[in-house]
């Protein structure tokens, strides 16, 4: 069946979408497995846009049908219960040059379900914005979303800017986003990268609790 919701989402039918995501959470299908299979669809969408087979219009309107799954997904995404609740902030955003921002507003959503108080500086956001950010609310996160790779040079900048203010040893650096991997990481010089919410938020909440913040 997520394989069906998978081939509808990348027919672009809305509806047909809609009514899957639907049957699958009342159903019972873990609400995640959903997500995952909807990311996987837009990767395809995203695939053919490189090979020429869709067009920017295909590329936004995909998003809108994913906008609508996000909706529908929200309250379930939100039940899902990883540990027990802590508070502790979160810088988050999407660096200079990058517009992209449906998996960030999802790993937000479920962050603050949790308990993690997220400072959402949205998209396009320049170095100085989320330095003056964590200098302002004291956060121990800085979470940044990428899904182009010109993005990485911006997530180079804000590290290095935190090296300057002396922010870079207290701060936990985590990316995510579909472009991010591994070696992008390392080479960027963040603490952790993975696409996994779930992982995420006991990533950052390990770190807030070993720093002792609140
Ligand atoms: C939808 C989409 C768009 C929409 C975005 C709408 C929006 N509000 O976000 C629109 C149409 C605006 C768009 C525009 C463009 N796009 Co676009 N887009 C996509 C597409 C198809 C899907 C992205 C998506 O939302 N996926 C679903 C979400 C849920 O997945 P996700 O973001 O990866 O998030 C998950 C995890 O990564 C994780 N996560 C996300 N953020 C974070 C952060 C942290 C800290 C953590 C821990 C986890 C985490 O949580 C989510 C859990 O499921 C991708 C294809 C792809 N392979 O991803 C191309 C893609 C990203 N786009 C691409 C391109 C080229 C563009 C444009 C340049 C096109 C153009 N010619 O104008 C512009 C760029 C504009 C800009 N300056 O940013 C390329 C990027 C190539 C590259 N390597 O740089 C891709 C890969 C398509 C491709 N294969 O060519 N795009």
């Amino acid at each position: 069946m997520l394989e069906a919701l998978k081939k509808a989402l990348l027919g672009m039918k809305r509806q047909e979408v809609i009514d899957m995501v639907k049957q699958e959470l009342d159903g019972g299908t873990d609400p995640l497995d959903i997500l995952k299979a909807c990311r996987k669809a837009m990767e395809e969408v995203g695939k053919k846009f490189e090979t020429g087979e869709f067009f920017l219009s295909e590329l936004i309107y995909s998003a809108e049908v994913f906008k609508a799954v996000g909706a529908i997904l929200e309250p379930a995404l939100v039940a899902v219960r990883e540990g027990r609740d802590n508070a502790g902030a979160i810088v988050f955003g999407t660096p200079k040059g990058d517009i992209h921002d449906l998996g960030k507003n999802i790993v937000i959503t479920m962050m603050r379900s949790q308990g993690l108080m997220v400072h959402d500086l949205g998209v396009d956001v320049p170095p100085e914005a989320f330095v003056a950010e964590l200098q302002k609310t004291g956060a121990p996160v800085l979470a940044l979303s990428a899904l182009i790779t010109p993005a990485f040079a911006g997530m180079q900048q804000i590290i290095a800017m935190l090296e300057e203010k002396g922010l870079r040893q207290k701060t936990f650096v985590i990316i995510g986003g579909g472009v991010t991997t591994e070696f992008a990481r390392k080479e960027i010089g963040a603490d952790a990268q993975t696409l996994d919410p779930i992982k995420a938020i006991r990533l950052c909440r390990d770190f807030i609790q070993g720093q002792g913040v609140q």
